[in-house]
């Protein structure tokens, strides 16, 4: 079994049901040319000064991770607001509930929220990474009952080949319980064109691959998470207030600052259960010193 390649023309439904049904989808051409090649430059630019990872274990030691990618690289938002990638997020991760307040029965829809960003440099000697499920960072259960936890894409910044580290994937293992135990040799290789992307779900397992070529792999990572889960990035320390004001509303929203529409998240102002992103933009609160 191999994973399915869909052009990004293909409907939000097609690319749903391919992830429900393997846990996994390859989309070609997520990124045109010109943009992946300025991604690719200022990445591996950026990534000459930063160190391997010190864990052999799961890191790498021959491996670079560079994160607070909205502040680092102008076009994250061409990924993150990609419809592509942004609306399978929300088909898949925003699943209603129905819940009672006193009489009224009322349907409550999660938000959405970016987890982590991550550049990934795989160099040639590094070992293939341990498969595991992302959805771990919040001890999520399987098989998952209700609600997937996030939605994660792997854009190739070069290209990625079963040689240079291509992330392993186990098709269909979002379907297993939490006994069976994940082998290599159940896994199949995305290989992807630079400007490709694997977009797969938290309960999927993965890994980065060995990388047995003489030239580096990068890619690019980037998670959409269910909103009133912890964010695994911290980006209200990882971005200034100036970068993130810069940025659409929704953006700012996705980013974290946003409340829930179940309230996580609010800031108290004058006894009123306020949404940080009405601070952020209204001048008023600026010389309270809340932001
Ligand atoms: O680098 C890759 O291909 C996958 C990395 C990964 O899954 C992780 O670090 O959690
Ligand atoms: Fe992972």
């Amino acid at each position: 079994m191999s994973l399915v390649k869909l052009s990004k023309d293909s409907t939000i439904h097609e690319i749903v049901s391919i992830i429900k049904r393997d846990g996994g989808v390859i989309i070609e051409n997520f990124l045109d040319d010109d943009t992946t090649q300025d991604i690719y430059q200022t990445l591996s630019q950026q990534l000459e000064l930063i160190p391997n990872g010190v864990d052999d274990y799961f890191a790498g030691t021959k491996t670079r991770r560079m994160s607070r990618l909205f502040a680092r690289l102008p076009q994250m938002p061409l990924v993150a607001m990609n419809p592509v990638f942004l609306d399978t997020a929300k088909a898949i991760l925003q699943t209603p509930l129905q819940a009672w307040s006193g009489e009224l029965q009322i349907e409550l829809c999660p938000d959405i929220q970016v987890g982590v960003t991550q550049a990934i440099q795989i160099w040639p000697g590094q070992k293939a990474q341990p498969l595991h499920r992302d959805d771990t960072v919040w001890m999520w259960q399987h098989p998952v009952y209700g609600r997937e936890a996030r939605v994660q894409i792997m854009f190739a910044v070069t290209d990625f080949t079963e040689e240079n580290g291509a992330t392993r994937v186990i098709p269909a293992s979002h379907l297993w319980d939490d006994e069976r135990a994940p082998k290599e040799d159940e896994t199949v290789a995305a290989e992807m064109k630079a400007g490709d992307a694997l977009i797969w779900i938290g309960s999927t397992y993965h890994g980065g691959g060995a990388n047995v070529s003489n030239e580096p792999r990068i890619g690019l990572t980037m998670s959409y998470d269910l909103g009133f889960l912890r964010q695994e990035e911290n980006h209200y320390l990882s971005l200034s207030t100036e970068t993130v004001k810069n940025f659409p509303d929704e953006l700012k929203g996705l980013l974290g600052w946003n409340m829930s529409t179940t309230f996580v998240g609010f800031v108290e102002h004058d006894g009123i259960m306020m949404n940080p992103i009405d601070m952020l933009n209204n001048q008023e609160f600026k010389t309270t010193g809340i932001i």
